[in-house]
């Protein structure tokens, strides 16, 4: 916290008070379009520390997220992004989400690590990350930016925590060595209807490469991931808008199926 600006001090305060007031605000970099990328990771770590002091959350893992070529052309970017899982996003497939804690969330399928061990270091490879996993399983992720219009910079959505929110882990854990995780087929549904298909291969060409490209990055800043982390590793699709009233499911080849219900 004590490298913390005054200026990063306000932002940490207007994220905070953006999300728990399901609020939409302005991009921070149109106040302050100096913010680098290291400046936005602090202000995320200095979310997580307001959320800790004020609600006693913890931190229960790390998403990533514009790991797929598709997503970051779009946002013209050509870096993935990290994010905290934090105790309080933790929703579960038999209790309805609340609809009103959001601003215009949407949905996306992912597949969830489970660690077994801590791993931390430089040259983390995808084998390192699958011997430090003790299962996979279907997830879905839950994202709501906080800014207007779902619009932002690279580091504004660093700061906002990439757009995390709520997600869901499916009831099915599986071994990493029991399934080819670098090619697992995935149909999203909403309300029955098909809304997106895709494939594990588009994250980053393998979920266990994403995982191992966060490490690597998090060890330049001298930091890792802690055995029983899950680790959420980018969607496998485009995100799916979603209102009150709505049920979600994706379905993954050899790791079956995990779903939601807004109320
Ligand atoms: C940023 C977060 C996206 C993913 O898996 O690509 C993300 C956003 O699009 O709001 O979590």
């Amino acid at each position: 916290m004590n490298l913390l600006t005054n200026r990063d001090k306000e932002i940490i305060e207007y994220l905070f008070a953006a999300e728990r007031e399901a609020r939409e605000v302005s991009k921070v970099t149109d106040k302050f379009p100096e913010l680098t990328i290291e400046d936005a990771y602090l202000i995320q770590d200095g979310l997580l520390a307001r959320k800790r002091m004020e609600e006693g959350t913890k931190t229960v893992g790390m998403k990533l997220g514009l790991t797929s070529k598709a997503k970051q052309k779009m946002m013209g970017v050509n870096e993935a992004i990290y994010g905290y899982l934090h105790s309080d996003m933790l929703a579960f497939e038999w209790e309805p989400i609340s609809f009103s804690q959001f601003i215009h969330p949407k949905v996306e399928p992912e597949i969830a690590f489970l660690l077994a061990e801590d791993l931390k270091g430089e040259h983390i490879t995808i084998e390192d990350v699958l011997k430090a996993t003790k299962y996979v399983a279907p997830a879905l992720e839950v994202i709501d930016s906080r800014y207007k219009d779902f619009r932002f910079t690279l580091n504004d959505v660093i700061a906002d925590n990439c757009s995390s929110a709520k997600f869901v882990v499916g009831s099915k854990w599986v071994s990493p060595s029991a399934i080819e995780i670098g090619s697992i087929g995935m149909v999203l549904s909403k309300n029955g209807k098909l809304e997106q298909t895709g494939s594990s291969a588009a994250v980053l060409g393998h979920p266990a490469a994403a995982i191992a490209w966060a490490v690597n990055q998090l060890h330049t800043i001298g930091k890792g991931l802690r055995k029983g982390d899950i680790v959420l590793s980018g969607a496998m699709s485009e995100a799916i808008a979603f209102q009150s009233g709505d049920s979600v499911i994706a379905a993954f080849d050899g790791l079956g199926s995990v779903s939601m219900y807004c109320e």
